[in-house]
């Protein structure tokens, strides 16, 4: 699992570089690397010698030089930062970070997103830092003049995680940045491509462009000591409050730590779940099946608001004993457009078990292509449109029976491979 997707990175790394003759030992070294390292320190619990950081700061350095380049011919434009329709502390500090480093380029960005902040630390986070993201639904989309664009980002996603996508491709715009931790989706037609599914956060990789000169942070700047803050934030919550740090994180943290104000992140941490959101953990808790050290659960419907609820509950299935993966998902409804999707989380501390792929294994592709989910180191996601059969709730009969039909058929396929027996290949 770590060798494909390490060989999957270095291929997205050839692809996209362009070396020009004074990289051209640096760039040696780097392919060299991703080619010689059959697995990247993710799961092997090495990566605490002086080489490697050294290695892992020349590729970041190559990269930041990179997209400064990037920046440089896009200079004086307009662009779109496309977030996950759920954005979480990582996606949303790096955006930030990404607006406060073009600004100095005169490139304009707004950081949008179609769903919603659910998450109520997220909601404390933009709040209290007055972070600069916007949602735009479709309809804001429709109101919007999208020709005034000449370029679109996504950070800490690929664009399978946002409904914006396919609106902003058919409106011509060109992808300028993709810049991610998680496995590599598909090839990607960008002017820059940092995707490192080996780093814990996307707040390490914009840390480390920080570290490399593309902006230089001051602590007399409240908005510099807010967005690191935010940083930290996003950095924390990605790595399990450090717990899955790499060396490169724990850099990244001592760089913010520099700049971040303490007292701010304590007071986005302190944030209360709502009663909902509780809920839903304790529905987890009473529907979930152990089997083979896989917690799963069904938590029925609940509304588009409380849809954070799903990951907030797998995190807590899966702190309990002989338990190592959870899977949590439920039915999410928005009320104005009567549209349902199934919308599920993973969370695992099994170091062997690559949530992208077990995802992709158990739900497969949709009729164009499109997996219904993926993940990254220790947790993943999926969502799956209901379609023709959504609506309809207020026949309790009806929704019942829906439910039902969905609950075991998300349940036989994860089943399927998580019991041995019938899948003997996944017994090791
Ligand atoms: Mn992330």
């Amino acid at each position: 699992m770590q060798l494909n997707s390490s060989s999957k990175q270095s291929e997205s790394f050839l692809l996209t570089t362009e070396p020009s003759p004074e990289d051209a030992e640096i760039d040696k070294e780097a392919i060299k690397v991703s080619l010689t390292r059959p697995s990247l320190p993710s799961s092997t619990g090495e990566g605490g010698n002086g080489k490697l950081s050294q290695r892992s700061n020349s590729l970041a350095f190559q990269k930041s030089e990179e997209l400064q380049k990037t920046f440089l011919a896009h200079r004086h434009e307009r662009h779109l930062v496309i977030l996950q329709d759920f954005p979480d502390p990582d996606a949303l500090s790096c955006a930030w970070t990404y607006q406060l480093i073009t600004q100095q380029y005169d490139i304009k960005c707004e950081i949008i997103y179609a769903g919603t902040l659910s998450h109520q630390e997220n909601i404390a986070l933009v709040k209290l830092t007055g972070l600069p993201a916007q949602r735009w639904t479709l309809q804001t989309l429709k109101s919007k003049d999208l020709s005034s664009y000449q370029g679109f980002v996504l950070i800490d996603n690929q664009g399978t995680t946002s409904q914006l996508l396919t609106a902003v491709q058919q409106a011509g715009i060109p992808l300028v940045a993709v810049i991610d931790h998680h496995s590599l989706q598909a090839e990607l037609k960008s002017d820059f491509v940092d995707v490192r599914p080996h780093v814990r956060a996307t707040a390490t990789i914009f840390t480390q462009y920080l570290q490399s000169g593309l902006l230089t942070l001051d602590s007399s700047i409240s908005q510099h000591v807010k967005c690191a803050t935010a940083l930290m934030h996003g950095l924390r919550s990605d790595t399990n409050r450090l717990m899955q740090a790499q060396e490169e994180d724990f850099m990244a943290a001592a760089y913010l730590s520099r700049f971040y104000d303490a007292q701010l992140l304590n007071a986005i941490l302190q944030a209360n779940r709502s009663k909902r959101v509780m809920d839903v953990i304790e529905r987890s808790l009473k529907n979930r099946i152990v089997q083979n050290n896989f917690s799963i659960a069904g938590v029925g419907y609940l509304r588009y608001e409380d849809r954070d609820a799903i990951p907030q509950a797998a995190d807590f299935l899966v702190t309990e004993e002989n338990v190592h993966t959870a899977v949590v998902y439920g039915i999410v409804h928005d009320e104005d457009d009567e549209l349902e999707v199934v919308i599920g989380s993973l969370r695992t501390t099994k170091l062997t078990l690559d949530p992208d792929e077990f995802i992709k294994e158990a739900f497969g592709q949709d009729s164009t292509g499109r997996f219904f989910g993926g993940g990254r180191t220790g947790a993943g996601g999926f969502e799956i449109p209901m379609g023709f059969l959504s609506g309809s709730n207020e026949n309790a009969a009806y929704a019942k029976m829906k439910w039902e039909v969905y609950d075991s058929q998300i349940k036989q396929k994860l089943l399927k491979l998580v019991n041995p027996k019938d899948n003997p290949i996944e017994s090791e």
